[in-house]
């Protein structure tokens, strides 16, 4: 029971700390923390009208925030990122109650969080365009980058504050107003995260509107989706929801900007450093107990060093504590759902029944009250079968073996998905061959799948979407471009020595 109050204490506090309060007990959204499956708070939801009326207060912050120089609106982002780093504690606090997240992954949430802001403060002065040379004396051609409209960021639970961060500091800075639906499993993390951005826009005397928060269910999403107000959709989720949203956006000439479903291969070559791989492979595949969309899900192993390999994991998988992530020690905390684990138990049979064996895990740990813990699992597989095709968001790692390094490409590569990839190898040849062959959005050498920096453009190819998030030229989804045709001569030459006249 004293578990129980506290961490609704420890929730309230931490809104409070960041200038949001809980909703009151009759708000119909239940708000339970997967630590122990108690309820933290109570929201409200919004309803249809007022998802209207988000959007009308964004689309009229639009037209003055656009006329705002850049410089001067990444002001609003600099002033988020000092809050942001102000409150780097409450806001890890509530990813960790949320979301299960360990502290030190929670923090590094939120640090990914004061990133992007530097890097969108950076970018407000380096919104470049180009000049081409005109092919008519007297003509300047040119592009020049506008502000696009309002943003609307769908996000999920795993990534509760990071990914809508990417999305936010990049378009105040562009010039785009923000409509946010976040995960009904973490509106806490959005409530706090929403009072800051308007405490920063406040502060720095940025027009009203500017930032919108709507909770609620598929049907919040679906009135961002259809929503001609709605420049650009970024959503964050399954391949599921991308093959509804990608047509819906695009029916109305919408844009938008999806990050899917993942299914991250990593290979080791006969000359990789083991004892790196063997560090880097555990924190990526059981990190964050298996809930990112980066998580390392398949290994690709040359035969030669299989049995070494999996031997390895296999023993470091028995140090990891898994329990309560507040415990000291923990480094695997709770999934989000019973659901979860019921789609990794099903995942596990189908992939016993195509001759898979359970190295170790995969089994129900008992912590604490109704939480869902689980031992990450470790399957070796004959093959690459349908199971191992498909992302299963828990924490599960299937070993593939290979002879031949084009084998291990064209394995690698035989998954419907696209977002994250890497070697282990201290061959050069091995290296640059896999970087121009992996099929994935990003891909790395000597480091796992996961935990990408923001500076980088962040996404993946196939059914992951193919949108790119956060660093690079991201930024360039957020505006639109404008080809521009500048006479300052007398005449009037027309291109391709066309006359008229
Ligand atoms: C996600 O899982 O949706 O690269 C985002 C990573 C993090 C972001 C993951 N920086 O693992």
């Amino acid at each position: 029971m004293n578990a129980v109050i506290d961490l609704a204490d420890r929730a309230a506090t931490a809104l409070r700390r960041c200038g949001a309060e809980p909703h009151g007990d009759d708000a119909p959204l239940v708000v339970t923390s997967p630590i122990d499956g108690s309820v933290i708070a109570r929201v409200h939801t919004c309803s249809p009208g007022e998802v209207d009326a988000a959007l009308t207060a964004a689309a009229r912050a639009f037209d003055r925030w656009r006329e705002i120089p850049a410089p001067v609106r990444g002001r609003v982002v600099r002033r988020l990122g000092e809050l942001l780093t102000q409150h780097k504690a409450d806001l890890a606090e509530l990813v960790t109650l949320e979301a299960g997240k360990i502290p030190s992954e929670a923090a590094g949430e939120v640090q990914e969080m004061i990133d992007v802001c530097e890097f969108a403060v950076g970018l407000s002065r380096q919104l470049y365009g180009r000049t081409m040379p005109s092919e008519r004396p007297g003509h300047r051609l040119m592009e020049t980058w506008h502000p696009l409209g309002v943003v609307g960021v769908i996000s999920a639970f795993n990534f509760p504050v990071a990914v809508w961060s990417w999305n936010t500091a990049i378009a105040l800075v562009c010039g785009d107003p923000v409509v946010w639906k976040p995960s009904e499993l973490t509106p806490l993390t959005a409530l706090a995260c929403d009072a800051l951005v308007r405490r920063a826009a406040a502060d720095e005397g940025a027009p009203d509107g500017l930032h919108h928060l709507v909770l609620g269910d598929h049907s919040v999403g679906e009135a961002l989706v259809d929503d001609p107000r709605v420049a650009l959709l970024s959503a964050t989720g399954s391949t599921r929801m991308g093959r509804f949203v990608g047509p819906r956006v695009a029916a109305r000439f919408g844009r938008s900007l999806l990050e899917l479903g993942g299914n991250n291969g990593a290979i080791v070559t006969p000359s990789a450093d083991l004892d790196l791989a063997v560090r880097a492979v555990v924190f990526a595949a059981a990190g964050t107990a298996g809930q990112r969309c980066t998580t390392l899900r398949r290994l690709i192993v040359h035969r030669s060093i299989a049995d070494e390999l999996v031997d390895r994991i296999a023993v470091a998988y028995s140090r990891l504590r898994v329990g309560n992530p507040f415990d000291e020690g923990v480094l695997v905390g709770p999934l989000i759902s019973e659901r979860s684990y019921e789609s990794m138990c099903a995942a596990l049979d189908r992939a016993r029944a195509d001759g898979g064996r359970i190295v170790t895990g995969g089994e129900r740990v008992d912590v604490a009250g109704a939480g869902v813990y689980v031992s990450p699992a470790l399957v070796r597989m004959p093959a690459q079968t349908e199971v191992v095709r498909e992302e299963t968001f828990a924490p599960i790692l299937y070993v593939l073996g290979y002879d031949d390094f084009d084998e291990a490409v064209s394995v690698h590569n035989g998954v419907p998905q696209g977002l994250s990839s890497s070697i282990f190898t201290r061959d050069q040849q091995e290296a640059e061959l896999f970087l121009a062959r992996s099929d994935c959005g990003i891909a790395n050498v000597n480091i796992g799948t996961s935990g990408a920096e923001i500076g980088g453009a962040f996404g993946g190819e196939k059914n992951t979407g193919g949108g790119r998030e956060s660093g690079s030229d991201s930024w360039k989804s957020y505006m639109r471009r404008a080809t521009n045709t500048v006479n300052f001569s007398a005449e009037l030459p027309l291109a391709q020595g066309v006359e008229f006249g």
